[in-house]
């Protein structure tokens, strides 16, 4: 990020009034970034629990209720099919006639609510922001990087959003956070790395979705590696053996698109 670019970005949430905070459903604990409260320095901020098609139901709800606990309000979004997305609306739409309201009685001109998209590479920052709107109105993508620099779009002509690139990374504390963030594509890892977390992520799949493994065609008996996902693929290197890096990169693919059915990676109870 260039020192231009920096500047550019904190004159523009400077003049925000509402910050709409978007993580991964699956671990909106680790998705979110510390940098973001900085950044905003005391202004209002809703989170948004997006891909909560991809999470588990029964665990998001926790999630909400842990958040409430401290109070934060957390809203749970499926972009893809707009579903979650009346309250949010409502929200925006309240706030926008408090700040007339405000503004008239203090004798000045109406204005735009300026709300701004924050939040870590890939959460669907800009997929959230084209669903307020019902139109495609900022790019969007399966990588992290879409979004290259803030970008100002409008709604119902009382609403500004300002769309940001994913740059505020999250502490990446240990393997575990390194894991969900590969999961959920903040990050992409290199060769050698995928397959140490893909071993993970079938460990994980055992421990707490083991109907998953029985939808990858691994039976109960099966021994739990990569080299069993390869066989039942038949994904063979031309050296012969298995080829256990695409084995790893279809188990990650698989997961991340919910093939294997809707997975949360962390839960409140994990924090204790
Ligand atoms: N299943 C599912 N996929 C979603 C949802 N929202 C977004 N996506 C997908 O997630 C990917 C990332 O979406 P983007 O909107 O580009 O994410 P972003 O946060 O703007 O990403 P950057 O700008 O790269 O930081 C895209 O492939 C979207 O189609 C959702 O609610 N459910
Ligand atoms: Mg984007």
């Amino acid at each position: 990020m260039s020192i231009m670019y920096k500047s550019d970005f904190n004159k523009n949430l400077k003049v925000v009034d509402l910050v709409f905070e978007v993580v991964d459903a699956r671990c909106p604990y680790t998705s979110r970034s510390p940098q973001v409260q900085k950044l905003i320095k005391g202004k209002e901020s809703i989170l948004i629990l997006n891909k909560a098609d991809l999470a588990d139901p029964r665990v998001t709800r926790k999630w909400v209720k842990f958040f409430a606990a401290r109070g934060e309000e957390a809203y749970p979004v499926n972009t893809l099919l707009r579903e979650g997305y009346g309250a949010v609306k409502k929200i925006l739409l309240q706030k926008a006639a408090d700040l007339n309201k405000a503004l008239q009685e203090k004798g000045r001109r109406k204005r735009d609510l300026r709300v701004a998209v924050l939040g870590i590479p890939n959460t669907g920052k800009s997929s959230f922001l084209n669903s307020l709107l019902g139109k495609r109105a900022v790019k969007s993508g399966d990588r992290p990087g879409i979004t290259r620099g803030p970008q100002w779009v409008h709604l119902h002509g009382r609403i500004s959003v300002l769309d940001t690139p994913g740059l505020m990374f999250p502490q990446l504390k240990d393997e575990e956070a390194v894991f969900r963030l590969v999961f959920t594509r903040a990050i992409d890892p290199d060769q050698q790395d995928i397959i140490h977390l893909s071993e993970k992520l079938l460990q994980f799949l055992n421990e707490r979705y083991p109907r998953a493994l029985t939808k990858l065609g691994l039976s109960k008996g099966q021994a739990l590696t990569l080299e069993s996902v390869a066989q039942v693929k038949n994904f063979l290197s031309s050296q012969g053996g298995y080829d256990l890096q695409r084995a790893a990169v279809f188990l990650f693919a698989a997961c991340r698109k919910g093939k294997l059915g809707p997975l949360s990676l962390e839960t409140p109870d994990d924090l204790q």
